[in-house]
This record gives C-alpha cells, structure tokens and sequence, in this order.
C-alpha cells in the first residue's frame, strides 16, 4: 500500500550482560527514560532479571532484559543471581556486552567474554563511560583487543550516563533483530511489579546512605501495599539484614539514617506513582537470609 512504510517492524529480546558496575542498570533507565532499575556505584546492586521495553514507532520494540553483573557465585543469592544471567543469555536475540572502558581488563572481563563466546550469539559491545576518558585513544587497544577475541557485530563507545551515542547504540540493536509484531503495548515501560520496584528503590537509597558490607547483606521485601485511601497510598517494607551490627548501622544514630533513606525513598516512589506515599520501614535481623531458598522467594529473586 502507498502510505506504510516499507520498512517492516523489528521485535525482539536483548540482554544486557557484564562485570558488576558497568553501567548496564543506567543503560536500561536512560533507553526506558524512567528509572526502573537500581543504580548505585556498589558492585552487584542488580539482584533480578529487568525487562526494559522500547518501543519506536514504526521502528520497533526492544525488550532489555538487565541482569546482575557477572561475578563469581558464593551464596544461594549469588547463584541464583548467575543463573539469571545464563538464563537471560540463552534466551535473547542479541547480546549487548556493556564493559567499563575507564578500569583495566581483568579476569572479569575474560570471564564475561568467555560467557559470549560459548553462548555463540550475536553480540554488541558498549565500551561505557567513555565520559571518563581523559584521553579517548584509550579506546584503541581495548577495541582492538575485543576485536580480536569475538567477532562482535559493533564497538559502538557511549556514556550511559550522558546518553552519548547511546541513539547509535539502539539504531545498531533495531537492524539485528527478527522482523515481527511488537510483544508489548507502546506504553509500557516494564515487566516489574510495583511491589519490587517499590522495594529496589528503597534498596538504591541503603546502597547510597551505607558502605562497604551492607549492600551484599540487605534486602528489601514490600510486605504490604495498601491504596485503599485515595490521597495517599501507604507501603510498608521490611529491611533485612543479618546482623545486629548492621541494623544498628540502617538505624543510625536516633534513627537518622533510617529516616534519611525513608525520605528519600518517599520522594521517588511517589514520583513513580503519581501520588502521595506514606512509606514505613522496619528492619528485622534474619540470619542466613542469602541462603535460604524460601527467603529469596519471597524476595522474588528466582532461581
Ligand atoms: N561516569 C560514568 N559513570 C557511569 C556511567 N554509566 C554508569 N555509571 C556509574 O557506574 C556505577 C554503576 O552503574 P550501574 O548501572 O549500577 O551498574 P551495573 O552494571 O548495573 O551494576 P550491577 O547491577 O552491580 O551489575 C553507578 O555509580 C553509575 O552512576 C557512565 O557512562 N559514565
Ligand atoms: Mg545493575
């Protein structure tokens, strides 16, 4: 027919895969333009599978599917964490390998690539925070080193941060995905329930007001989400941890520390939500939790 188009719509799945604290969570929340994954300059603050949906007009609908940095598993957490990622490799159209390009290559990164190769799939690479680079001829022994080691369909460098050449990034991801129908509605932005959103963003605001241990032993359940009240809808989270010590560390001294987070995980949920939110959080003590099964389902990290 004389008005479509003649180029046809491309869907499919993309992960985006790589060491801890690559940028790969402030990669999906720049291309979704919402903030739906936790950023924090902690190593392993993804602990879940994030589908991050785009969808261009016409174009076409990407599905991200962010993934918890690739690191070496010691808890039931942390396995299950990998197997996320196996999973999500297997599973997508195309790999998008998000490494650092401002530190060293280290065993990580060998790790991480070796997990490309094996999979055998069509892969990018985002060399990011290229936005840090004093001297961007950096670039050119990583690239060629990369290059050399996997035949990538691109080495696009970009700042997740700043969204530089993040637009080519995404042109780059459409070309290479099968031709079909979008999977999901144009406005929709995530697969995540508000609940685990809910409970990421108060996770974020621990990972930024804490140091050092907390962040591997913390986890946050949203225990009840209650919108009967029109005005304002009240949620009530548990913060685990395993320790005393450490839940005198969330607490602070006269509850400082705990109402900072509160407040600040106020703000932005109620920007997510549109609404008024009263947020109320307990911290409870449970031992092991990373090594319970029945503990991280409820959390709802899946094994
Ligand atoms: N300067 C700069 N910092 C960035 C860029 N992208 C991400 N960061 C920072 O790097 C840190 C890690 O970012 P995340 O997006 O949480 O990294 P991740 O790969 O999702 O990490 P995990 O979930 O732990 O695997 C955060 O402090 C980000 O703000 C970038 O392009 N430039
Ligand atoms: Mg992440």
């Amino acid at each position: 027919m004389l008005f479509m188009s003649e180029k046809s719509f491309r869907c499919g799945y993309v992960a985006l895969i790589g060491r801890p604290n690559a940028g790969k969570s402030t990669l999906l929340n720049y291309l979704v333009g919402e903030k739906i994954a936790a950023v924090s300059d902690k190593p392993q603050t993804t602990r879940h599978k994030i589908k991050g949906i785009v969808t261009i007009p016409n174009e076409g609908q990407i599905i991200f599917v962010d993934t918890p940095g690739i690191h070496k598993p010691g808890y039931l957490l942390n396995r299950r964490m990998m197997t996320a990622v196996m999973d999500a490799i297997l599973s997508v159209d195309l790999l998008v390998l998000i490494r650092d390009a401002s530190v060293t290559t280290g065993n990580g990164d060998r790790f991480v690539l070796q997990l490309v190769k094996d999979s055998g799939k069509k892969a990018i690479l985002a060399l990011n925070k290229v936005d840090k680079l004093k001297n961007k001829a950096t670039l050119l022994p990583l690239i060629e080193f990369y290059s050399k080691e996997y035949n990538f369909e691109e080495i696009i460098p970009i700042s997740a941060r700043k969204g530089f050449q993040v637009d080519i990034l995404l042109k780059e991801i459409i070309r290479r995905l099968p031709e079909g129908e979008p999977i999901f509605a144009e406005d929709e932005l995530t697969d995540q329930p508000l609940r685990i959103l809910v409970a990421e963003i108060v996770r974020e605001k621990i990972l930024e007001s804490t140091r050092d241990e907390l962040p591997y032993v913390t986890a946050v359940i949203t225990e009840r989400f209650d919108e009967s009240d029109e005005k304002v809808t009240k949620i009530y989270c548990t913060i685990l941890v395993e320790k005393d010590s450490q839940k005198r560390i969330i607490i602070g001294e006269n509850g400082k520390k705990i109402k900072e987070i509160g407040t600040k995980a106020r703000l932005e949920i109620e920007r997510l939500l549109g609404k008024h939110v009263y947020l109320e959080l307990f911290v409870k003590v449970y031992e092991n939790w990373r090594n319970l099964e029945y503990k991280l389902d409820e959390i709802g990290i899946g094994g």
